[in-house]
C-alpha cells in the first residue's frame, strides 16, 4: 500500500498539536457532560463518517469567462487519484472518490482500480456526462441528450450511461448519478410534456442495465445550461421519475440546485418520508449553482440538513445515503478546499449528534417555538472541532490537516512533473 503522505510526517506534526488538542477535548468533554452528552460516543460515530470526493474537484474549476489553472494540476485520472489520496491521508473521511465519465475514461479500468486500491482509495457512485458531446462525436447533445427529439441521440446518451455503469462495475462502485443539462432556452422551444416522457423512457433503458445491488440517483436542477426550463427541474419531478422507475431509483439533492431561499432541509425531510432520498452533492452558494466550498456561506443550512438526517437515522428511517462533494475550486488549491469542505461537512454532522431529539419533539408538540429553536441553535453554536480533530487523530490522520499539507509543498513538487496544458480554457475541468 502506498501512502501519498508519509505516516511519519503526519505523526511528527501531530506530536506538536496533541497537547493543545487534549486540552480542548477535555474542556469540551466537561462542557457536554453538563448536558449528559458522552463526547466519546459522539467521537466514535464521527470516526465512521465518510463523504466522497469528486475526481473533477481536484482540478481547478472555472467559469464560462475563464479558467486560471493552478500549478501542478492533475492532468489525468491517475494524477487525480494521487491528489485524492493526499486529502484522505490527511483527513481519513474521504476514502472514496466519485468519478465522471467520459472525463475519467481510461483504456483499462482494472488497472485503474489496482492503482487506486494501492492508495487505499475506493470508488463511490459514478457520474455520467451527457451535457457535452460524446467522445466519438457520433451524435450531438446540443439539443438534449436523454430527451433529445432524435432517437439516435437519445440512444447515444443511453449508451454513455450504460458504459458508465459498466466502468463502475469494474471499479467496485454501486451507483450511478444521472444529471442532464436538457431543457430549453426559450418558451416554446421544447414540449415540457414530450421531453419528460422521453426522459422516463430513456431512463427505463438505463435502469434495466443496472446491476441488482446498484442504485441510480436522479439529480435535479432548475436552470443552467438551459435558462428557460430544464426537464428535471425540481425535487418533485425527480421524485415522480424515481417512483416511476422503481425501488433502485432514488433522488439526489445537490445543495446548489434550488431557487433562492428554498428550504432545502424541508426537501430532505420530504424525500426521507417518501423513502426516496438517495444522496447528496455538497457545496454552498450565495446566488445560484455557485459550487462554492461546503459551509463557506451558510453553515447553519448545512447543519439543519444534518439535523434532518440524524433525526431520521435515529428513527431508523434512512440508511445508505451517498454523501458526495460537488464543487468548483476556481481560486484556491482544490486540495485545501476539499480538506476544509469535508471537515465542514463532518462538523455539521457532529453538531447534529448533539441535538436532544426527544426534548425537541416534546418542545415542538408543546408549541414552544423559542425552546425548539434554541435546542438547534445551542447544538449549532458548540465548537465541535476538537471532536473532529480527535476523530482524525485516532483514525491515524492529521490533527491540523491544512497545516500539515502546507509543509509538504506538494503542488510545487508535482509541478516539476505535471505540465499544465497551455491556454486558459473555460469550463469546470
Ligand atoms: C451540474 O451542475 C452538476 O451539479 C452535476 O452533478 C454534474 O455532474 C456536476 O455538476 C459537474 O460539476
Ligand atoms: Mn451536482
Amino acid at each position: 500500500m502506498f501512502k501519498a503522505v508519509k505516516k511519519e510526517v503526519i505523526d511528527q506534526h501531530n506530536q506538536s498539536h496533541k497537547s493543545d488538542l487534549d486540552f480542548d477535548f477535555e474542556y469540551l468533554e466537561k462542557k457536554l457532560q453538563q448536558s449528559q452528552i458522552d463526547i466519546h460516543k459522539i467521537k466514535e460515530q464521527v470516526k465512521k463518517f465518510q463523504v466522497a470526493v469528486p475526481t473533477w474537484g481536484v482540478g481547478t474549476g472555472g467559469t464560462r469567462f475563464a479558467r486560471f489553472p493552478g500549478i501542478g494540476e492533475p492532468q489525468n485520472i491517475y494524477e487525480k487519484i494521487e491528489d485524492c489520496a493526499v486529502i484522505n491521508d490527511l483527513i481519513g473521511f474521504t476514502q472514496k472518490v466519485s468519478p465522471h465519465f467520459p472525463w475519467d475514461n481510461v483504456e483499462d479500468f482494472s488497472e485503474l482500480k489496482n492503482f487506486s486500491d494501492n492508495y487505499g482509495i475506493g470508488f463511490d457512485v459514478v457520474n455520467s456526462n451527457t451535457f457535452q458531446d460524446p467522445d466519438d462525436s457520433s451524435e450531438s447533445f446540443k439539443y438534449g441528450s436523454l430527451t433529445n427529439a432524435s432517437s439516435a441521440a437519445r440512444d447515444k446518451a443511453i449508451e454513455v450511461n450504460q458504459k458508465a455503469i459498466d466502468n463502475g462495475k469494474i471499479l467496485g462502485s454501486k451507483g450511478l448519478t444521472v444529471w442532464i443539462g436538457d431543457g430549453g432556452n426559450f418558451p416554446g422551444q421544447i414540449s415540457f410534456s414530450r421531453s419528460l416522457e422521453r426522459y422516463i423512457d430513456s431512463m427505463k433503458k438505463i435502469y434495466s442495465h443496472l446491476p441488482k445491488d446498484w442504485t441510480v440517483l436522479l439529480e435535479h436542477k432548475p436552470y443552467e445550461p438551459a435558462f428557460y426550463s430544464t426537464v428535471i427541474s425540481d425535487w418533485g419531478t425527480s421524485y415522480i421519475c424515481a417512483k416511476e422507475l422503481g425501488d433502485q431509483a432514488m433522488c439526489l439533492v445537490d445543495l446548489g440546485h434550488h431557487l433562492p431561499n428554498t428550504n432545502i432541509e424541508m426537501i430532505v425531510s420530504r424525500l426521507i418520508d417518501l423513502k426516496k432520498l438517495g444522496g447528496f452533492h455538497f457545496n454552498d452558494s450565495k446566488f445560484g449553482d455557485d459550487d462554492l466550498d461546503a459551509g463557506s456561506i451558510n453553515p447553519y443550512e448545512l447543519f439543519l440538513i444534518f439535523n434532518e438526517l440524524t433525526a431520521a437515522s435515529q428513527n431508523n428511517k434512512i440508511s445508505n445515503i451517498s454523501y458526495m462533494i460537488d464543487q468548483s475550486h476556481n481560486v484556491t488549491d482544490p486540495i485545501e478546499s476539499l480538506i476544509l469542505s469535508a471537515n465542514e461537512i463532518v462538523n455539521s454532522y457532529a453538531k447534529s449528534l448533539l441535538v436532544n431529539y426527544s426534548l425537541l419533539e416534546k418542545s415542538q408538540d408543546g408549541n414552544d417555538a423559542i425552546q425548539s429553536m434554541q435546542i438547534l441553535k445551542t447544538a449549532f453554536n458548540i465548537d465541535v472541532s476538537p471532536i473532529v480533530a480527535m476523530a482524525r487523530f485516532e483514525n491515524g490522520n492529521s490533527i491540523n490537516p491544512i497545516n500539515t499539507y502546507r509543509t509538504l509543498d506538494y503542488k510545487n513538487d508535482k509541478s516539476l512533473k505535471r505540465k499544465n496544458k497551455s491556454g486558459s480554457s473555460s469550463g469546470i475541468v
